[in-house]
């Protein structure tokens, strides 16, 4: 096995996070997993019991920098340090540019962005001294534009521009992936407050990969250390059939 690393998963409750926070600890990692929603953490970590690694419940909203840095350092408290970050909370309100409420947009960057960033910022000196993996969620909407999502897409281009500047910056020091998925069935359309729209885009999510899939390819980028670095991964549902 794997020498155990000590993860730090933000957006555990749910989809991407909550499926990579099982497949890691599942794979003998340890797991620090935090979101808002504290009943399906706490679910997570009575089921973790079972598996080879471990997984602690902690509760963060990543809009509020002083919880954040709480977080990691209880986490460095409890651990000694930070071996991975994975900054996966993350929200897309889906609207028509002309018709979102203002409230839509700064949601969607004081956590997509800002939340990112504050997670980031709390973990980087353990994950600098550990020689750390940074994994950002990006999108392919970190690459690409689309209808009805423009500030969901602006924020995603900007973690992709945060998982650059990283990976230039700490070149020797930090290993950076991006993972850019395409559509996920989870729960993330059904966030979206304009019902045309989300009943619209339910098929397209129902039609999409599993969590589990997406979170295959983090434990492949984690336990890929001494061997190379993944330094973005983009997965598309397989539209194919069977
Ligand atoms: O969404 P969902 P996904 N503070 O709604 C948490 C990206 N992505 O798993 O706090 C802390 O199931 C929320 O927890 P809670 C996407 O952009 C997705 O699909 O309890 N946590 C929940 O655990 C995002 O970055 C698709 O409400 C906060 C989690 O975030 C990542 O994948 C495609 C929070 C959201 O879980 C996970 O999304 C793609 C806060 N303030 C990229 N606000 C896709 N699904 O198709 C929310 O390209 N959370």
């Amino acid at each position: 096995m794997n020498t155990p690393l000590r993860i730090w998963i933000t957006g555990a409750s749910s989809g991407i996070g909550h499926a990579c926070a099982r497949t890691l600890a599942n794979a003998g990692h340890r797991v620090w997993a935090s979101a808002r929603s504290l009943d399906p953490l706490d679910a997570l970590a009575n089921e973790s019991v079972h598996f080879p690694g471990e997984l602690i419940a902690y509760p963060v909203d990543v809009t509020v920098p002083n919880e954040v840095s709480a977080c990691a350092n209880a986490m460095v408290d409890a651990w000694g340090g930070i071996d991975v970050v994975i900054p996966n909370a993350g929200m897309g309100l889906f609207n028509p540019l002309h018709e979102a409420p203002l409230t839509e947009w700064h949601t969607m960057v004081d956590v997509n962005i800002s939340g990112v960033l504050s997670t980031l910022h709390a973990a980087l000196p353990s994950l600098l001294s550990n020689r750390g993996h940074v994994i950002n969620i990006g999108s392919l909407a970190a690459r690409q534009v689309f209808p009805n999502s423009g500030v969901y897409c602006a924020t995603k281009h900007a973690v992709l521009a945060i998982s650059e500047s990283l990976r230039t910056e700490f070149r020797n020091e930090l290993a950076v992936t991006t993972i850019n998925p395409g559509a996920v069935n989870t729960p993330f359309i059904d966030r979206t407050n304009n019902d045309e729209l989300r009943a619209n885009y339910r098929p397209q999510f129902d039609a999409g990969m599993t969590p589990e899939y997406v979170a295959e390819g983090v434990l492949f980028a984690v336990e890929s250390r001494g061997r190379g670095v993944v330094s973005e991964l983009t997965l598309r549902p397989d539209r194919r059939g069977s």
